[in-house]
């Protein structure tokens, strides 16, 4: 069992954390139907009031909110703090329309460090550790929120933001890194030239543990990285609108930990938007219990996951939501079939000559959808003189068949030809949207 930063809140008992949550709950519904014009006739358009909150399970009465809404609003309209109370901004990019922009109190900014702080702990670092913290630091979220929750844990902070690959690698050693923090696409990326250089991740650095996260990895993933660096990966999921990253896996490594106190969970079926039981996966909805500035209730992120309802052998209390496995809007349709990118990496990762990296590219040929997997050979495989390219060639064509239900074109590439990424990966090319 690993310590808890604040065991008072991270071990309370499940009906305590619900009244508490039942509680910050109401105060917060009060505080948008008097304060924000945009929740006041949101509300009213769906015709709740706050005095209609009358449990926990009353939130399916109140409205959504969505990214549109944000950008509908820019830059700070939804803002429920004036400028004088703000100590931060970070705005998000994403891929269409204008950026989300995210203002900060410096309440905002301490339970953002505080989830961070109770994260670190839960997958075992603490004081003495050395933390390299290879996300970007700027206006994206991941660099400055880990940062400051390495800080507040008593660890030592190795600040370094991405790329310059071959200097982190450097500083890993010189400093004895025991921890980074970055893109699970990141560290494959640093573990290459690492191994360029002539250095073993596993044996001539200090490392022994990854804190990934800012894009989809599947559990196989996991499993290789592990197994080539030598280290414990731990899944670490937020969002610019909830703060940033806020919610880590504890040492069991399965499923991340929602802090109750702070944020309530809910997983429905994005059509009917009803409740989904615990194990189903659905869209996650998420209300931030106590945020000053950028309230969000019943905020649809978008991304699919479940809830794990079970009692985590760590000694936390706070509910559990399993690995994303995408969005709700990555989903690519091809000839009528759904397929997520997540299925085509967990596939690929079971075959053992296959590499860490893969592109696809989707097209339209004539009136038929296209898939083609662009899929990295492992070095061990490629080097090797009796290896038949064909027959891996038709291995990976038939797993992707099998789990995707649909057929796609494989093409076998060298090691090293696919892009790097130093931040999130970028691994789908649809052609039918350009
Ligand atoms: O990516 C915040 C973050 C920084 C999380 C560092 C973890 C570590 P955004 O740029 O706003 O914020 O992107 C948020 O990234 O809705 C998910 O689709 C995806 N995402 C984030 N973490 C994970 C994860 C940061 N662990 C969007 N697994 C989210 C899968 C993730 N997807």
């Amino acid at each position: 069992m690993t310590r808890a930063w604040d065991p008072r809140i991270e071990e309370m008992p499940v009906e305590s954390l619900k009244k508490l949550q039942y509680t910050l709950l109401k105060t917060l519904v009060y505080r948008l139907y008097s304060f924000s014009p945009f929740y006041h006739r949101r509300m009213e358009e769906w015709g709740v009031h706050p005095d209609d909150i009358r449990s926990l399970d009353d939130i399916r009465k109140l409205p959504f909110m969505y990214k549109k809404d944000l950008r509908d609003n820019y830059p700070d309209k939804l803002f429920l703090a004036s400028q004088e109370d703000l100590v931060r901004y970070h705005v998000s990019s994403g891929t269409t329309g204008k950026p989300t922009v995210v203002g900060y109190t410096e309440r905002d900014l301490e339970n953002w460090t505080v989830s961070l702080a109770r994260a670190l702990v839960s997958c075992g670092l603490g004081r003495g550790d050395v933390i390299q913290v290879s996300y970007g630091y700027g206006l994206f979220t991941g660099g400055l929120g880990l940062h400051y929750g390495a800080e507040r844990i008593g660890a030592t902070v190795l600040p370094m933001s991405v790329g310059n690959t071959e200097r982190q690698i450097e500083l890993m050693q010189d400093l004895g890194a025991t921890a980074i923090a970055c893109t699970p696409s990141y560290l494959l990326h640093i573990g290459e030239v690492a191994e360029k250089m002539g250095v073993s991740i596993r044996d001539d650095t200090r490392l022994r543990t990854g804190i990934l996260g800012a894009e989809p990895w599947s559990e196989n993933m996991r499993q290789r990285i592990q197994n080539w660096l030598g280290i414990k990966a731990y899944d670490i999921y937020g969002t610019s609108e909830l703060s940033g990253p806020m919610f880590c896996e504890c040492s069991e490594q399965k499923g991340f930990h929602v802090w109750g106190d702070l944020a309530y969970v809910e997983i429905l079926d994005p059509k009917t938007q009803e409740p989904l039981p615990p194990g189903e996966r659905g869209e996650m909805v998420i209300t931030m219990l106590q945020k000053e500035a950028l309230p969000l209730v019943r905020y649809r992120i978008g991304d699919i996951s479940a809830l794990d309802e079970s009692v985590c052998p760590c000694g936390r209390t706070h509910p559990r939501v399993q690995r994303i496995t995408g969005r709700v809007d990555d989903m690519l349709i091809i000839r009528g079939i759904n397929v997520f990118p997540s299925q085509i990496e967990y596939a690929l990762m079971t075959i053992p000559e296959v590499g860490q990296h893969f592109q696809i590219i989707v097209d339209r040929k004539g009136a038929l959808d296209d898939m083609l997997v662009q899929v990295e050979v492992s070095p061990e495989a490629f080097s090797d003189k009796i290896t038949d390219l064909m027959a891996i060639r038709k291995k990976v064509e038939h797993k992707l068949r099998n789990i995707l239900n649909v057929g796609v074109n494989v093409e076998l590439v060298e090691p090293g030809s696919l892009p790097r990424f130093e931040g999130k990966a970028k691994r789908v090319i649809d052609r039918r949207k350009i």
